[in-house]
């Protein structure tokens, strides 16, 4: 277990691997930090994704361009894949298992925390069914009539392309009144979601599932009356 100034260490690595672009130094410390023990969700959240935070400020700086933020985004990559199998493995079962819709919003390629959001779903024993970047509103809808999934979850990363969530969320409503909807990305807040007239929101990765419960268990006791 590697000591509280090690594990420091190791997240600034990741973080510094990310911010730049270094997709082999983020594969090898994404490989020291499994071997001394780190936890892979603090590894993935507080080094790699911390890292991208940094890269959104260099760009609003005009310090990077896209060319950067596309080759940031392929070290964070390179050292998710090392860490994912072992945050599958990490044991964050959830009591309550359902199915989820995931995709972000169509005009919007930003998949990367969505991304995230999937292998805490996959780890806690969900069944995914993930559309991916720029999805269609109409694939939603399919989507949740083939799967009969419990509940949808959209990542919205841009102001301009959360505006196509309220209609969205009227589709979705229109099929299955009963559906669960939860949005993520950076953009959006609970008051905007309760205003699109979604039912949940979900500030990161690590408290996605215990919101998507929460919705599940919801609609559970109102349908108990
Ligand atoms: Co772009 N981009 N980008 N970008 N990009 C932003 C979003 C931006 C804020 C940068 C800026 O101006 N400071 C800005 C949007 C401005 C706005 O809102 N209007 C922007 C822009 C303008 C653009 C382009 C238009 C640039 C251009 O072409 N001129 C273009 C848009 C293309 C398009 O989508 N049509 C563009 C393109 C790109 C890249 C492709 C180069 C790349 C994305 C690569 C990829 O994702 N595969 C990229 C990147 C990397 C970013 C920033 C720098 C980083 C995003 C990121 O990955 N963050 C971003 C700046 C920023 O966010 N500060 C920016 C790390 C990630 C872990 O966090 O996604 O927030 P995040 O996810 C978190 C939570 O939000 C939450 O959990 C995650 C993990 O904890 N969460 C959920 C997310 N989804 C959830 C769903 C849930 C629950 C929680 O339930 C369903």
């Amino acid at each position: 277990m590697a000591s509280e100034g090690r594990t420091k260490e190791i997240l600034k690595e990741l973080y510094d691997a990310v911010v730049h672009y270094d997709e082999d130094k983020a594969a090898e410390w994404a490989g020291i930090a499994l071997t001394e023990d780190v936890d892979p969700l603090v590894a993935s959240l507080d080094g790699l994704a911390n890292g991208m935070v940094q890269v959104g400020e260099l760009y609003s700086k005009k310090e990077y361009y896209v060319p950067e933020l596309l080759m940031c985004a392929d070290a964070l990559n390179a050292g998710m894949n090392i860490l994912k199998p072992a945050l599958k493995a990490s044991g964050r079962k959830s009591a309550v298992k359902g199915s989820i819709v995931l995709g972000v919003v169509e005009g919007d390629v930003h998949d990367i925390g969505k991304n995230l959001v999937k292998v805490m779903f996959e780890a806690a024993g969900w069944n995914v069914h993930d559309l991916g970047r720029d999805v269609p509103l109409d694939k939603f809808v399919e989507e949740l009539v083939e799967t009969k999934c419990d509940v949808v979850g959209i990542s919205a990363l841009m102001t301009t392309s959360i505006q196509a969530i309220p209609e969205l969320v009227k589709k979705l409503k229109e099929k299955n009144p009963n559906v669960r909807i939860m949005l993520g990305g950076a953009p959006l807040n609970p008051e905007i979601v309760e205003k699109y007239g979604a039912d949940g929101y979900a500030k990161d990765a690590s408290s996605a599932v215990e919101e998507a419960v929460k919705l599940i268990k919801m609609l559970k006791e109102e349908a108990l009356g």
